[in-house]
């Protein structure tokens, strides 16, 4: 048995007050990610982006990463981080990633494995296999590839983080979404399992698993651009989670003391009590 179970209740609650704030600023108290690494994928656009942004707030320095090079450069140059320029299902761009962040200076403090996606709503009977096959490379073998890579310089920095952008597609069932929800209870499961075999070492494991986020890309992506469906999923909803919802998340489980993890958060907007459940001004 190589860990022990404690609470945390005071620093907890001083964290948890802290999340409605903003940032710490003072000169006396450093930001959280002060002359650290923080490497977000999928970076490019949505959740990534904004985590991204909201990182470099907290003083990480971001290594901002996805396939499309233009969009990080500029992402990179907005936050005074670095583009790296990787798909994460090719092993061998996910190892030229790891020694680019190696160059760096600076500890790696923390992953954000948020690269993923869905395509397709068909039912199993005629689902497209390579969908599913995308699917599962993007959400599970790119998270990780990316993992295998980082964690020991997040083991080196002596006070790492994982924290794998799931979904609440990974904690049930919709008609037409199997191969995505199979792809995220992959990555649920894939985080509890990492988070157990890494108990004694210092590296928090968290997974963050928000329900509707209207993004410009998720949806459109999976309805292969047609828009009507894309405009279907957001009927009526006056305020789904936008993306910067979703980065404050990420922000405020990296600024936590090192002791405390949050195994994992189901975040979505009030008007969404399940996802079955939404409400709709219509
Ligand atoms: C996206 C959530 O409801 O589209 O990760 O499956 S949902």
């Amino acid at each position: 048995m190589r860990c022990s179970c404690g609470s945390y209740p005071v620093g907890l609650l001083r964290s948890l007050s802290r999340m409605t704030s903003a940032p710490p600023t003072s000169s006396t108290t450093p930001a959280p990610g002060a002359g650290r690494i923080a490497v977000v994928t999928g970076a490019s656009s949505g959740i990534g982006a904004a985590t991204a942004r909201a990182l470099a707030g907290d003083g990480w320095h971001v290594v901002a990463t996805a396939r499309r090079a233009d969009r990080l450069e500029a992402l990179a140059a907005e936050i005074g981080g670095t583009a790296v320029a990787c798909d994460v299902t090719d092993r061998a761009q996910v190892a030229a990633l790891a020694e680019a962040v190696a160059d760096l200076d600076g500890e790696v403090g923390v992953l954000v494995n948020n690269a993923g996606g869905a395509v397709g709503d068909d039912p199993i009977e005629r689902a497209d296999p390579d969908d599913w096959r995308w699917m599962y490379e993007i959400n599970v073998i790119g998270l990780l590839q990316v993992t295998q890579a980082l964690l020991p310089a997040l083991r080196r920095s002596g006070d790492g983080l994982v924290l794998n952008v799931g979904s609440t597609a990974g904690r049930i069932a919709y008609e037409g979404g199997a191969g995505y929800t199979a792809a995220k209870h992959g990555t649920q499961v894939v985080t509890e399992t990492l988070r157990l075999e890494l108990c004694g070492e210092p590296i928090r494991v968290t997974e963050i698993a928000p329900g509707m986020v209207r993004t410009p890309e998720f949806s459109l992506v999976r309805f292969a651009g047609d828009r009507e469906k894309y405009d279907a999923v957001y009927r009526g909803v006056r305020e789904p989670l936008v993306a910067e919802d979703v980065a404050e998340c990420v922000r405020w489980v990296a600024s936590l003391p090192h002791h405390v993890n949050i195994d994992e958060m189901v975040v979505r907007p009030r008007a969404q009590a399940a996802q079955h459940k939404v409400h709709r001004e219509d």
